[in-house]
């Protein structure tokens, strides 16, 4: 099967993009769905399913791939109670079996999900995007989480990984996650994908675990999935064709250490799904997200969708995070999902992609 192209969408009612404003971008066979009103740890019951991928199936889409089902903290943190929790995924993964989902992305960061001090930092061009100053991301989660917060209060939208339940408990959930330890929390990951690896066998479902973001601990929670040698570990830990990743570029590339098309090359068969974001870089250790072309950042774009192709990858692709253009503003757009940025990536990959399979072709 060749290469899929993704486009992540919130659902009827939660996404101003429509199914038939997604239709006329070329190339996108796949929606990237969630059931978003669910709280970690929720069973996803078979009617939501159906009624969350109806309308995707009836606009032409295949709805293959889940981001997210997220994972409870007592899973992560280890609690006598994450076999409960546990049970509930294997009771979703068997409930997403007959919508033909093929793949899981999930994340195991512990508190929080993608962290920025700014969601619309203007770039030059007049444009915004999500931004990362470092020194804001140091010692008050309380600030950077009441700043992402706003947003939900502002404009009636929530974000994935930031539910309001959870973040009303902030100083609880860091109280429960002071005693786990990195190499606890490795333990915790292995714990939880050994009890699913069994459904997702039986079920034909992979496990994709997204990339820690931005790579490295922050506020004293360790963060695992962090550069090449992390994923190493982590792929050896559960040695599975059905324990995989979603390779988040921008994810990886938050630390420019990382070169993520070696990492490509060195781990295709196990990357079920690829995120594609390009970074720009700073010389003060800030970044910014941008455009997909590969100039407009240090994130290596071309070379990675290189590594894909000479991979002979079929699996799952999507730009991740797009800047936001034109008339996106706050509250008319969801940080990082807007529809015209996303839709100019996917073109940027296309347009690389034909080029390299028609060289291919032609023996060039
Ligand atoms: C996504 C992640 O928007 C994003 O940054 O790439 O939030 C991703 O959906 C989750 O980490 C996966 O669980
Ligand atoms: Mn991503």
């Amino acid at each position: 099967m060749p290469m899929q192209m993704g486009f992540r969408w919130y659902g009827l009612g939660n996404d101003k993009i429509s199914l038939s404003d997604i239709r006329q971008i070329p190339g996108v066979s796949t929606i990237v769905w969630a059931l978003h009103d669910k709280l970690p740890g929720e069973i996803w019951q078979q009617e939501e399913i159906e009624a969350a991928v109806r309308p995707i199936l009836d606009a032409g889409f295949n709805a293959d791939v889940v981001e997210s089902v997220n994972v409870h903290d007592d899973i992560k943190i280890g609690l006598p109670s994450r076999d409960r929790y546990i049970d509930n995924y294997v009771r979703t993964i068997r409930n997403l079996r007959p919508f033909g989902v093929k793949v899981i992305c999930y994340n195991f960061m512990p508190v929080f999900d993608w962290t920025r001090s700014e969601l619309f930092h203007p770039g030059d061009d007049g444009s915004t995007s999500l931004y990362y100053q470092k020194d804001m991301i140091q010692d008050d989660p309380k600030e950077m989480a009441d700043y992402v917060m706003s947003f939900t209060e502002k404009y009636n939208m929530t974000f994935p990984g930031w539910e309001p339940e959870r973040m009303a408990r902030l100083d609880e959930l860091f109280a429960a996650y002071r005693p786990v330890t990195k190499e606890m929390l490795w333990g915790n990951l292995k714990y939880f994908l050994e009890k699913l690896m069994p459904v997702c066998h039986e079920c034909d479902i992979k496990m994709a675990i997204h990339m820690d973001d931005p790579p490295w601990d922050i506020f004293g929670l360790p963060r695992l999935l962090v550069d090449e040698g992390s994923i190493a570990r982590f792929l050896e830990m559960v040695d599975d064709p059905y324990n995989c990743l979603t390779l988040c570029s921008g994810s990886l590339n938050a630390n420019p250490a990382n070169n993520v098309a070696d990492i490509v090359r060195r781990h295709c068969g196990r990357i079920a799904f690829a995120h594609i974001r390009n970074i720009r870089h700073f010389p003060n250790g800030y970044f910014a997200e941008a455009s997909h072309r590969d100039c407009d950042g240090e994130t290596g774009i071309l070379d990675i969708l290189r590594a894909y192709h000479d991979c002979g990858f079929e699996g799952y692709i999507r730009p991740d995070h797009g800047r936001h253009l034109w008339d996106e503003k706050p509250g008319s757009v969801r940080p990082g999902y807007g529809l015209y940025d996303r839709a100019l990536g996917i073109m940027y990959m296309l347009g690389a992609w034909d080029l390299m399979e028609k060289e291919t072709k032609e023996g060039r």
